[in-house]
């Protein structure tokens, strides 16, 4: 079955129902864990599945996806930290250009050379305004990309680089704090990104609690993204998921 991923995200964005992805990094999982993760993700409703990390040292990809995929009928979403991280077994493909750096390869150079191999692949192609927010200690992905984050209390940054984002056409912002941040993004910053623009918006990194999630949600996010708290404590999903489809849905 084909899924309209970009469809269903500006779907719900639109009825203002919040939507939860569950990250799943193929190098901290094996067989076992996926069967579980994808057990408690269906059970929960999650929404989406991101997988992907900002290195994937791990040759197994296309064997973690097709096994999620055989297990359930959630959308799985690419997250590449880098242009070789693609399968065909996923249904769609975040085609990330980091724009909050200043990094020519991760803005387009990467992008000029995985062109081929990326359309060939048949992936839902969702172009995505990739934003790293300073989370209080460097991250994999601040390190990885040798790029500069927005400063966390810098919203003025954050706005004018999203809506120079939109009017270029991407489709989504992603704003990350990085995986395992110690600071989650404020609510303040989330806001004042919202309100500038109209694409739907994406916010993760170091969220650890589910009122954390819900306040995300209630600041302007449309879709959340949960990883390393999931990766350590399973049980967690249920809470998430509660958390971010229980955020009152606004009358249009
Ligand atoms: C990282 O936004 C994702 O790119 C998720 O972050 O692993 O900290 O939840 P966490």
């Amino acid at each position: 079955m084909k899924h309209q991923i970009y469809e269903s995200i500006r779907t719900r964005k639109q009825r203002g129902q919040k939507s939860l992805a569950v990250l799943i990094d193929p190098d901290k999982t094996d067989a076992k864990k996926i069967d579980e993760l994808t057990e408690l993700t269906s059970k929960a409703l999650v929404d989406y599945l991101l997988v992907g990390g900002s290195l994937v040292i791990s040759n197994h990809l296309d064997e973690v996806v097709q096994r999620i995929k055989k297990n359930s009928t959630i959308p799985v979403i690419l997250f590449p930290g880098t242009p070789s991280q693609v399968s065909k077994f996923a249904d769609g493909l975040l085609y990330l250009s980091l724009i909050s750096g200043r990094n020519p390869e991760l803005l387009i150079g990467q992008h000029v050379i995985s062109a081929p191999f990326v359309k060939q692949s048949g992936l839902e192609i969702i172009s995505t305004g990739y934003m790293v927010i300073d989370g209080g200690a460097p991250t994999t992905v601040s390190y990885i990309s040798n790029a500069t984050p927005i400063p966390a209390d810098k919203n003025e940054i954050a706005i004018c680089t999203a809506l120079a984002a939109e009017m270029l056409g991407m489709k989504l912002i992603y704003m990350d704090a990085g995986s395992g941040a110690r600071k989650a993004i404020h609510e303040d910053m989330i806001a004042a990104v919202r309100a500038q623009i109209e694409i739907p918006l994406v916010v993760g990194g170091g969220i650890r609690e589910p009122e954390k999630a819900y306040l995300n949600c209630r600041a302007g996010a449309d879709l959340i993204v949960v990883g390393n708290a999931i990766e350590k404590n399973s049980s967690l999903i249920m809470e998430m998921s509660d958390a971010v489809h229980s955020v009152p849905v606004l009358k249009p």
